[in-house]
């Protein structure tokens, strides 16, 4: 048997099933904060891939998301360690654990089951290194994003990002499943392919106070008035310009590199824009529901885009 095939056998749907199924709700939440939990047996995992355990996951009311997950490393590389020495030469082990999380039905990456947004930790020659991502839909691929706060523990670790930066809106219903990878060669050129997977878990993340972001769109309003004043401005710029007015070439590529942090700013308050010529759900997956409410809209291109907010029919989960 492959050490692949036996990982598969150790990893049982039924398993992962009854495993989705031990997700609880933590008593005692703080107020405003949110959360929950799904455990994952230790001893599953007793060699190469980091043994995962239990996993709690903590909206909080300052806007960010905090995840701790509860780790056995195994031998024979432990926590980023060595794979195993050639000559007294460290061959480093590549391993990651890695936790997906899916807000949004509909989008994500199809093959990392509709996640939206990944973290991972690198353990390596006794460094740590974390790295946060972003699915980008109109790339096909994750994108690099904000880097998060990594704690670790003689137990475990602990990471915590802002909502925004992993682009996770209010209301959402947010699932989260962790992969414990470890690949390496052996000495005889065979791939060690072992893994532990946790979740997954859901985390019902509540609208902000007052309705449906009230607050949230008027921010929104004031940051698409913004890029369009800038819009308008790079008009006028590139009109002189093309009539050779000194330093008008200048400004208006400095413009340019502002407009791009304006519109990132404007998106985060926003959300994603929805296309005006896309047509409207017709049904809603389960768990979610059809809303008719404000959102974000371009209008034209390039240069000439507006930015509008009009009320359109959504899917809201
Ligand atoms: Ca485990
Ligand atoms: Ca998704």
């Amino acid at each position: 048997m492959t050490y692949l095939s036996r990982v598969r056998q150790r990893l049982r749907p039924a398993v992962l099933l009854a495993l989705g199924l031990a997700l609880c709700l933590p008593a005692g939440s703080a107020v405003g904060a949110t959360g929950a939990s799904f455990d994952d047996p230790i001893g599953d995992s007793a060699e190469f891939a980091p043994d995962l355990g239990a996993t709690t996951v903590t909206v909080g009311d300052d806007e960010t998301v905090s995840v701790d997950t509860r780790i056995v490393p195994r031998p024979p590389a432990l926590w980023g360690g060595c794979a195993y020495s050639v000559a007294g030469v460290c061959i480093p082990a590549d391993m990651t654990v890695t936790w997906y999380l899916d807000h949004t039905p509909s989008s994500g990456s199809v093959a990392d089951d509709g996640a939206d947004a990944k973290v991972t930790v690198i353990p390596r020659r006794g460094q740590t290194f974390w790295e946060g991502a972003r699915w980008d839909g109109a790339n096909g691929k994750f994108a690099a994003g904000a880097q998060p706060l990594g704690v670790e523990d003689p137990g475990g670790v602990r990471w915590t990002l802002r909502l925004a930066d992993l682009g996770i809106p209010r209301p959402a219903t947010l699932r989260v499943w962790v992969v414990s990878l470890y690949k390496s060669y052996n000495g005889l050129g065979v791939l060690l392919n072992y893994e532990d997977r946790a979740g997954p878990g859901s985390v019902a993340v509540p609208g902000l106070p007052g309705g449906s972001g009230s607050g949230v769109t008027a921010a929104c309003k004031r940051k698409a008035k913004v890029v369009n004043g800038i819009q308008r401005r790079l008009r006028k710029l590139r009109r002189q310009a093309a009539n050779g007015k000194p330093g008008a070439a200048r400004k208006l590529r400095r413009l340019n590199e502002t407009k791009g942090r304006a519109v990132r700013a404007m998106k985060r308050r926003c959300g994603a824009p929805v296309a005006a010529d896309a047509p409207p759900p017709s049904a809603a997956p389960p768990g979610c529901k059809l809303v008719t409410k404000p959102v974000l809209q371009q209008e034209g291109v390039g240069i000439h885009a507006e930015w509008v907010i009009k009320p359109e029919v959504v899917v809201e989960c």
